[in-house]
């Protein structure tokens, strides 16, 4: 399975093309709303107020409402670009922004927004991740599902998965909603911004998805949840908390009656064990900000960089269904590759159910 995305968040439009997916896949554009809603920016305050209807054009690869098996082109349009807020920074770069770096390698600077840099790009990954979701869910019974679980120094203190989809920030605790809503309405007033953490489970995943050296399902993972804007770090399973654990305390132990506990996060030598796949995901504070700050423009001068116009202040707030998107389209290509080399092999004994107390 491969996906390619076009456009800039500025341009008339934006679209994705996933190749590689197998026919007979039931997809109408009306399937894509809810997660695409889910991602919108401008359907809450704590968000920013661009306000785009992220209607998806089916352009190809659907015929009578089923994949055929070619590439399948996606289409939104961009109808709420506003650029003259960018028109005076549109020689200066942004600190912490990718201004910089694309003009380095680039030496063309396109200053609609954040062009091709722009978060506006995650929309198609998430337009594409539903085709991935579905097939995963009809096929395999896999389920995909995110919340946020830290925004700046606030952290969940209950865990309720049928919280999540209740409130506009993703969190498993609705009892924290009014304590998150004071936080982001003061950072907004404030100008300021803030990092988040995202964790994404997926269950049902059979034993025996991942290549074992290269492509591994923890690289491949990894790699395409750190494509993502804004993203600094990526864990599986204990991630960093391995470091200070003992290998006794690590290591997961077999039982017939399943897993006893999952710190590998559900892979092993970068093939699933069947256990739930845990990933968690680090997103910096959002660069561009309404405080100034002194930094250089395109000449070589110094120059004085206030970003004005609609942005999030704090990204991590939308990431979840994006996080989600990129686990499954990875899923459904290592289910690809595993079924074009492996077939029907890999439901070998003994197998492990799942893990013991979920
Ligand atoms: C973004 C800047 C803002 C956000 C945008 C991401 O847009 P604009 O260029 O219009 O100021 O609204 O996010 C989206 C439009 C979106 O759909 O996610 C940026 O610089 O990354």
């Amino acid at each position: 399975l491969t996906v390619t995305t076009f456009g800039e968040s500025h341009g008339p439009a934006i679209g994705c093309v996933v190749d590689g997916c197998p026919p007979g896949i039931a997809i109408a554009p009306e399937d894509f709303r809810h997660d695409l809603e889910r991602r919108a920016t401008g359907r809450t305050r704590h968000t920013s107020q661009r306000h785009e209807a992220d209607e998806v054009e089916i352009l190809s690869g659907v015929y009578e409402g089923v994949t055929t098996g070619t590439p399948i082109a996606l289409l939104i349009r961009n109808t709420d670009q506003r650029s003259k807020d960018y028109a005076k920074i549109a020689d200066q770069f942004r600190p912490g922004h990718a201004d910089y770096t694309y003009w380095q390698k680039y030496g063309i600077r396109d200053p609609r927004g954040g062009g091709r840099s722009s978060a506006r790009e995650t929309t198609m990954r998430v337009a594409a991740g539903v085709i991935a979701k579905k097939w995963l869910a009809d096929r395999h019974g896999v389920q995909v599902q995110g919340w946020l679980s830290q925004i700046g120094e606030i952290v969940p203190h209950g865990f309720d998965l049928s919280a999540v989809e209740n409130n506009p920030f993703f969190w498993p605790d609705t009892r924290q909603v009014t304590e998150l809503e004071l936080y982001m309405d003061a950072l907004r007033k404030s100008g300021d911004s803030v990092g988040a953490r995202v964790d994404v489970v997926a269950t049902n995943v059979p034993p025996g998805w991942g290549e074992p050296i290269y492509g591994k399902l923890d690289g491949e993972l990894a790699a395409a949840l750190m494509s993502i804007n804004a993203v600094k770090g990526v864990e599986i399973g204990d991630g960093f908390g391995v470091v200070a654990q003992k290998g006794s305390a690590h290591r997961d132990q077999m039982t017939p009656q399943g897993f006893a506990s999952n710190h590998a996060g559900g892979i092993l030598g970068g093939i699933s064990t069947g256990q739930p796949l845990r990933c968690s995901v680090a997103f910096k504070p959002t660069s561009s900000l309404r405080l100034p700050i002194d930094s250089l423009d395109t000449h070589g001068n110094v120059a004085e960089v206030v970003t004005t116009g609609r942005h999030d202040p704090c990204v991590g707030i939308r990431a979840t269904p994006i996080c989600e998107a990129m686990v499954a389209l990875v899923l459904m290509d290592q289910a690809l590759r595993h079924r074009a080399q492996c077939g029907d092999v890999g439901e070998v004994t003994p197998r492990i159910p799942g893990n013991l107390g979920g």
